[in-house]
């Protein structure tokens, strides 16, 4: 892919200032708008990552751009040293959505994952009685739940903990998608285990869907044992895969359900942890908490992101547009797609490299052609593009994702 002037300006110029963090595509963006984005030519994509499920309500939503505006020009952070006029009404907003007696509101979906681990903890010591510092969590092959050390004491993935030890203690890791392993650590250790992280379906991983009942079979587990069940919904949820939450695919209602990303439309960072009295109240004033967690435009950003999820009817849409793509990537029969996955629209294609071409390269031409998406994990291509896009622009850019894999096959 030729890259012009202008865009290796910018990239020459994080690559000379910025940590090495990353490998991303060759694209430098200015301007976002729905589904599309724009690079500094004026070039335009449909943008089929969304910051990882994080812009689900389109890029620079007008209702949440004037929620932001408004608050910014208003009020914009108390700590939680005060009340203010935003939090409360943000809370309640969240109890209407989700159900819960309580929410927590940090930053990042890291920071609400490690709530949600201290929280878990919390009450296997004071509810279940586990001996102090015994406490186990169990996670999952192939998770990802952030970049934090105890998140990553959790990872399977050599690129995500390799030189990062010493680990956090109290961590047990069984395969994702096998209720029996979950059973038999259960049968073993269940009396110290507090709580079971597991995403409904696995993000990183490559959008790993598990079998149906295997979530409603932990959970059952979970509750026979006195274990909470904790769902990591920051990539899941809100929407992505036709439900507000991938746990309802199986009628499961988490213990402890984190979320994060979409929850404020892209626009800044919102997590959250939510749960009943029983579990939320463990944590004690002064024994929690964040600077910005909540603060007063978070909450008018958040409120202003959910209330279009609604209005726009984003679940149906995830629903009937995800099936449409599936359908149409199933029937191309290319020797470059070996499998086809996802529910909603978070969806990926595992690809069989052909003619000395593999993921990034289709993702190359893809971009050549006004797509962008990334692969994750070498040969899987994710593709989830903001749920406001129509129908003859998802075929629209269907179209272009066919061209790219003909072109290259
Ligand atoms: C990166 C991955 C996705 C998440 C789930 C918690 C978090 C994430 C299920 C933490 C964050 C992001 C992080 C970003 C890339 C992206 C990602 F490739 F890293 F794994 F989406 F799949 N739970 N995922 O997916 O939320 O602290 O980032 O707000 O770190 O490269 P965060």
């Amino acid at each position: 892919m030729s890259l012009s002037p202008k865009s290796q300006q910018f990239i020459d110029q994080e690559e000379r200032f910025g940590a090495h963090n990353y490998h991303p595509l060759p694209v430098v963006l200015s301007r976002g708008k729905g589904p599309y984005v724009w690079d500094v030519d004026g070039k335009r994509y449909f943008d089929f990552l969304s910051a990882y499920s994080a812009v689900n309500q389109g890029h620079c939503h007008p209702k949440i751009v004037k929620a932001l505006s408004d608050q910014a020009q208003t009020l914009c952070l108390t700590s939680r040293a005060f009340y203010n006029d935003c939090l409360g009404p943000f809370e309640e907003l969240m109890h209407d959505y989700f159900g819960y007696d309580k929410v927590l509101p940090m930053n990042s979906g890291a920071e609400a994952v490690e709530t949600a681990l201290k929280l878990t903890r919390k009450w296997g010591y004071l509810k279940k009685g586990i001996p102090e510092n015994e406490a186990i969590i169990i996670g999952c092959e192939g998770n990802f739940h952030g970049r934090t050390i105890t998140i990553i004491s959790i990872s399977t993935d050599p690129e995500a903990y390799k030189d990062y030890g010493p680990y956090t203690p109290g961590i047990e890791v069984i395969p994702y998608n096998d209720a029996e392993a979950l059973e038999k650590v259960l049968e073993e250790k269940g009396a110290k285990v507090a709580g079971f992280l597991v995403e409904p379906i696995q993000g990183e991983a490559g959008v790993v869907v598990p079998d149906d009942g295997y979530l409603k079979t932990c959970y059952d587990l979970c509750k026979q044992y006195n274990v909470l069940f904790v769902a990591d919904e920051v990539q899941t949820g809100i929407a992505r895969t036709g439900k507000m939450l991938a746990c309802e695919h199986e009628d499961v209602r988490p213990d402890i359900l984190i979320l994060g990303k979409a929850i404020s439309g892209g626009v800044l960072p919102v997590s959250a942890v939510l749960a009943d009295d029983e579990i939320m109240l463990t944590i004690k004033p002064g024994q929690h908490g964040s600077t910005y967690g909540g603060f007063p435009l978070a909450c008018k950003v958040a409120m202003a992101a959910l209330e279009v999820v609604r209005e726009e009817n984003l679940c149906e849409k995830a629903e009937y547009l995800g099936k449409i793509f599936r359908d149409e990537m199933n029937r191309m029969h290319s020797p470059f797609i070996k499998i086809v996955r996802g529910k909603g629209l978070l969806n990926a294609i595992v690809i069989e490299p052909h003619n000395g071409k593999q993921a990034w390269d289709v993702c190359l031409k893809m971009a050549e052609l006004g797509v962008l998406a990334k692969p994750t994990h070498d040969h899987i291509i994710r593709f989830a593009p903001p749920l406001v896009i129509s129908e003859n622009e998802l075929r629209e850019a269907i179209g272009i994702i066919q061209q790219a894999i003909r072109m290259l096959e």
